[in-house]
């Protein structure tokens, strides 16, 4: 076990005070701020996830905000889903391409009012593409990053816990929806959304003062709901196919690729920087693309880098991310596998660290 020097780049966070009172057993860096990746046990926190409510220090999804009159174009030209339909209210998860069709990031993007948006990011640094945007075009909009942490509440109980805060109009408010309710009088975004599939709430803490309240005032609301501190599981997320940026694609990939092409309307998403190379590629379609695995045997080692797929000596994939599964009973695992070998109940080999396993591209993924 190392340890990490702490600095002032590599960000604490408005809450960091209670995930470590909580007993943080270990953290990750994202977007140069720490984030937590380990309470009790990876499976404990699982288990407690699927079962009960769990309060997650997630700051290091760190808006970009965009505020002025072309804040809206500045939007579309960064994505290939079409955002006309979008009104403020909503959250929308979009692929961000660069020229080449090459996913730069995968945030929610939340659309605050006409001419303001706040794009919660995945780790990598979006800003300064899209401050070269707005130079390169002119174009008139402040592109910053706000005192904005998010807060996510995730868990069958999270409903009752964050109305419990925040109040039961919270109950009303639609997956990938907000609404704007008060705590000790601040206005806070509070969105149905998170990432689990186990349901819950993202709050956006605007002002780092107002952080250790709220996160106090979560955990003596829901001292009856065996509310714990807890994380994005790498289990969960894998069994729920949730894409981490970094680990399962990268900006040389493109969204089909990525199996988000549910989320790209290239056709009608005129200003797209990307749009061009993708209406290319999209002509042949993806040669790759992420499928669910299920890899045979023990639990796996840790996967710090990519696994090699073959078939016989060829390779024809990568994982990206894998973990024991406790309730699929099976090593659960993202990889990006080529078209020769992406059909269903395809088998395949993964080259573990510790060797060779018989593994399974499946249909979908777990939940
Ligand atoms: N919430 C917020 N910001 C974030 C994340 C988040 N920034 C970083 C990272 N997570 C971005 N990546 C994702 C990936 C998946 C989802 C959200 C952000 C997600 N996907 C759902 C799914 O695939 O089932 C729903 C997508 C939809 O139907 O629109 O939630 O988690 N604020």
């Amino acid at each position: 076990m190392v340890a990490l020097s702490l600095s002032r780049r590599l960000r604490r966070t408005p809450f960091s005070e209670g995930v470590e009172a909580a007993g943080v057993k270990a953290y990750t860096v994202y977007n140069h701020m720490l984030l937590p990746t380990v309470f009790r046990t990876v499976e404990e926190d699982y288990r407690h996830l699927k079962e009960a409510v769990q309060v997650w220090d997630v700051s290091c999804e760190r808006q970009v905000e965009l505020r002025g009159p072309d804040a809206g174009r500045l939007m579309q030209m960064l994505t290939p889903r079409d955002l006309r339909g979008m009104l403020p209210g909503q959250c929308y998860y979009v692929p961000i391409v660069d020229e080449t069709g090459g996913m730069l990031n995968d945030p929610v993007a939340v659309k605050l009012s006409e001419d303001r948006f706040w794009i919660s990011i995945a780790d990598s640094d979006l800003l300064y593409w899209v401050k070269g945007i707005v130079q390169g075009y002119r174009l008139d909009v402040l592109v910053d990053e706000p005192d904005v942490s998010p807060l996510a509440v995730q868990g069958p109980k999270a409903e009752d816990l964050v109305a419990a805060v925040f109040g039961e109009g919270v109950r009303s408010v639609r997956f990938f929806r907000f609404g704007v309710f008060q705590f000790q009088g601040r206005d806070l975004v509070v969105a149905r959304s998170g990432f689990s599939k186990q349901g819950g709430f993202e709050i956006y803490v605007e002002g780092s003062d107002i952080g250790m309240p709220l996160w106090n005032a979560l955990f003596e609301a829901g001292a009856a709901m065996d509310v714990h501190a807890g994380c994005p599981n790498l289990i969960e997320r894998i069994e729920g196919g949730l894409l981490s940026y970094g680990n399962d694609m990268t900006d040389d990939n493109t969204p089909h690729e990525c199996g988000l092409g549910r989320f790209c309307n290239t056709q009608t998403a005129i200003g797209c920087m990307g749009r061009d190379a993708l209406l290319r590629v999209a002509k042949e379609g993806p040669v790759q693309q992420i499928r669910p695995i299920a890899i045979d045997g023990a639990p796996v080692p840790p996967c710090d880098g990519w696994w090699k797929i073959k078939a016989g000596k060829r390779v024809v994939g990568r994982v990206s991310s894998v973990a024991w599964s406790p309730d699929y009973n099976t090593n659960v695992a993202i990889g990006m596998v080529r078209m020769t070998h992406w059909d269903p109940g395809t088998t395949v080999v993964v080259e573990a660290p510790d060797g060779l396993r018989e593994a399974e591209v499946l249909e979908s993924f777990w939940h």
